[in-house]
């Protein structure tokens, strides 16, 4: 046991305590202890790896993200040893990627699993974190990397009532391991997003009945899964370093090769064909790899809104319940995250389906058998919370962090999220976040941008240790400027526009600011390996002290 710079004999300390064994708490965990030779605990709540993909196992769950990109690529023989069976790969599948990752890199001895962190308080006098455990474990560390996931917080809505409800409840984003037996049930089900617009299709075709209450109808588009071929899994491995070049230089981290510059200069003829090739493609091909201005112009917008309308009105047949389907033209397309579905709109056309609105009519109370709105009551065996997430902040503000002064990050962050490149937030040194906000995050593909930023973060520290630092701390000055230029990037486009959880606006009472970075990958990347070439411009970083050398 090391004693620290406080003589506290009780308390370990280690390099770095990372939260959350999902793609970003492996990686770090492996770049740090292999690479760097750093002691390193991690802590996970789950009984297993996986993070979101542990979690996350309703019905229908799978990647958006064809699954050869939606991989780590740190590892050529990783890429070359793990075989996807689909072009996207399900639930499942991905955890048993995640769970053979922790294998070949012998990841889970140093995981303490089933074990939440309550607290994280940062010690200026020692320059150490304080980390107690819901198992009164408390570890002193130097870095602390809570890659607790951007949506993880599952959202509950708390309806009136809702602890009446006498039959089976389920929330999507936690979603048991022994699955739900639907047959013979009847089902209710709120949401209709990229989650629900997975599961409903599925649910569907067990459930004796299915009630889908929708608030806010959404442009869902062809996913388009199938197997993967022997000869589509070769092309691949034989190409990969070539098609993660190409995913490099793309906006989102996957490559899209049909994209035009702009909805507005194609004829209609033209843009219809460009439509429909991206629609068969299926996947973002629409939504981000169709016109480069469909997110920025409206016209160019409301062009992609009408096809996808057109196509939702094509594919369900009583015109009454395809109009409820549709997204008003007052909503524009993709603004809100684009989901991907595979028969959501023909299961409308089951006889055992029913479509209700709540926005006309909202739900006014969850009664013990099922839930009554404004003009109606709807009885069921099985409700199901396909709610969403309290995006970025949800998981961070269930942990009880303070940084320099006792400052909760919970006040620091009480008008919103304010970080410097979403990895550091000024007042709470040595402290990294992986796709935080204001950082591409979500809007670029996690495992990328998972390896981008560990990768920042392990260089980081590797330069401390060099230079004799003892931490690093974002200026105030350089996070304004980063917040600045976030909030521009996302007023250039369209999407601060839609009520989504972008801006937090799923979550009563939260501070709408839009929390991701719309530059591009990219661009970012660029900005965020100047700024480590540069000697971390943008942070201060301190030198080790005399007195913690002689410790
Ligand atoms: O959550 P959502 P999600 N009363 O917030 C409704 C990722 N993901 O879990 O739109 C009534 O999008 C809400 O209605 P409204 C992906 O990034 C990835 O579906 O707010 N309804 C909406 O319909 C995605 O964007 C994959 O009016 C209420 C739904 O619940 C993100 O996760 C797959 C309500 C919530 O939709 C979140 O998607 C799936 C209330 N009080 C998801 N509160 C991949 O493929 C909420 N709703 C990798």
């Amino acid at each position: 046991m090391t004693q620290n710079a406080s003589g506290d004999r009780a308390n370990p300390v280690v390099d770095a305590v990372v939260l959350g064994a999902g793609f970003a708490g492996l990686y770090m965990l492996h770049l740090l202890r292999d690479r760097l030779n750093k002691n390193v605990r991690v802590f996970e709540s789950a009984d297993g790896v996986g993070g979101t993909w542990y979690w996350n196992r309703y019905p229908g769950a799978r990647c958006d993200i064809p699954s050869h990109h939606y991989s780590f690529s740190f590892s050529e023989e990783l890429e070359q040893e793990w075989n996807w069976s689909e072009k996207y790969a399900a639930q499942p599948e991905i955890l048993a990627y995640l769970e053979f990752v922790a294998k070949k890199f012998d990841l889970a001895k140093d995981i303490t699993f089933r074990t939440r962190v309550n607290a994280a308080h940062y010690d200026e006098a020692d320059k150490l974190w304080i980390i107690t455990t819901n198992q009164g474990e408390v570890v002193r560390a130097r870095y602390f990397i809570p890659a607790v996931g951007t949506l993880s917080d599952a959202n509950i809505p708390e309806f009136k009532g809702h602890e009446s409800f006498a039959g089976e409840v389920y929330v999507t984003g936690k979603w048991p391991k022994e699955g739900v037996d639907f047959a013979g049930k009847r089902v209710g089900i709120i949401g209709t997003g990229a989650t629900a617009m997975q599961a409903i299709p599925l649910i569907a075709e067990e459930a004796a009945h299915l009630t889908v209450f929708q608030r806010t109808p959404n442009y869902g588009t062809p996913l388009r899964n199938e197997p993967m071929t022997p000869e589509v899994d070769r092309a691949v491995k034989e190409n990969y370093r070539e098609l993660r070049r190409q995913a490099w230089e793309s906006f989102a981290g996957v490559p899209f090769d049909r994209l035009k510059p702009s909805a507005l200069a194609d004829s209609d003829e033209e843009r219809l064909k460009q439509y429909e090739a991206c629609w068969e493609d299926g996947g973002f091909s629409l939504w981000i790899g169709c016109y480069a201005d469909t997110l920025f112009d409206e016209r160019a917008n409301k062009h992609t809104a009408d096809f996808v309308r057109a196509k939702i009105r094509a594919r369900v047949k009583d015109p009454a319940v395809a109009e409820m389907l549709c997204p008003p033209e007052s909503q524009a397309y993709g603004t809100k995250r684009q989901p991907c579905e595979t028969n959501y709109f023909e299961t409308f056309n089951r006889a055992n389906v029913t479509l209700v609105d709540i926005k006309s009519h909202p739900i006014e109370e969850i009664v013990p058998t099922g839930l009554r709105t404004s003009n109606a009551q709807y009885d069921f065996d099985i409700l199901i919370y396909a709610t969403g997430f309290d995006a970025f902040t949800g998981a961070m503000f269930k942990i009880d962090i303070t940084g320099e002064g006792g400052l909760p990050l919970k006040d620091y962050w009480s008008a919103g999220p304010r970080t410097l490149f979403g990895l550091a937030a000024h007042g709470f040194p040595n402290m990294f976040f992986i796709t935080g906000p204001q950082s591409p995050s979500v809007l670029f593909n996690m495992p990328l941008g998972i390896e981008m930023h560990c990768e920042w973060i392990a260089q980081c520290i590797s330069h401390m240790d060099a230079n004799g630092y003892a931490s690093i701390n974002a200026d105030p000055d350089a996070e304004q400027q980063w917040i600045r230029h976030t909030k521009e990037m996302a007023d250039a486009t369209l999407l601060p526009e839609a009520t989504s959880w972008y801006l937090g606006a799923n979550i009563p009472g939260k501070p709408r600011v839009f929390m991701v970075y719309l530059g591009g990958g990219k661009h970012y990347k660029d900005v965020i390996s100047r700024c480590a070439a540069e000697g971390y411009t943008g942070f201060t970083l301190t030198p080790v002290t005399c007195d913690a050398l002689a410790q």
